[in-house]
């Protein structure tokens, strides 16, 4: 059996970063949010909505951004095609890295596993590479997990929030 196979039809603990920086933002979330429910996934939890300067190029439009905890019993390249299949319903376009989009939905953590593979030519890396030193996914993540930890590093979340603080120049504002 795969180890993909064992993951199905369990009850993961996964979280989502979401962010929007086009268009009509707060809709474009909680549509979004609206489209992840369904018969394999429960959204168990949802961060305040916050306002974040686009990293890296703050010449870009804002950014809204939440967290929320699901429960699913999708694998992690169903959940992930799942979640790129929403975004691109909601008329998200192919751009370069780091360009404004409608809606942007990140698998941060699954199961606290280590999960590298390849759905078609994407990479599927989780933990989200990039985004533990990033206060626009831990403030919101800190919300709704007061004692998260990262999968790997094993740094508690308040460790990686004062750690970013000094990098972050994300002006970040509760909306
Ligand atoms: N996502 C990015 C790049 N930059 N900046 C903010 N503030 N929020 C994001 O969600 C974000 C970003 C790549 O996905
Ligand atoms: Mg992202
Ligand atoms: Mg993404």
């Amino acid at each position: 059996m795969k180890k993909q196979d064992i993951l199905e039809n369990q009850a993961n603990e996964v979280y989502l970063g979401l962010g929007s920086n086009l268009g009509s933002k707060i809709n474009n979330i909680n549509k979004a949010l609206y489209l992840i429910t369904d018969k394999n996934t429960r959204i168990i939890k949802i961060s305040s909505y916050y306002q974040t300067l686009s990293w890296p190029n703050k010449k870009f439009p804002k950014y809204i951004n939440i967290v929320i905890k699901i429960i699913t019993n999708l694998n992690p390249t169903s959940l992930f095609i799942k979640l790129k299949s929403i975004e691109k319903d909601l008329g998200r376009l192919k751009n370069p890295r780091n360009y404004p989009r409608v809606c942007d939905i990140d698998i941060l953590d699954f199961n606290q596993k280590r999960i590298n593979l390849y759905v078609d030519d994407e990479k599927l890396l989780i933990p989200h590479p990039r985004m533990f030193n990033r206060l626009f996914v831990l403030l919101p993540l800190f919300e709704i997990a007061k004692n998260w930890k990262h999968p790997i590093s094993r740094k508690k979340i308040d460790i990686l929030i004062t750690n970013a603080i000094d990098k972050d120049l994300t002006t970040i504002k509760l909306i």
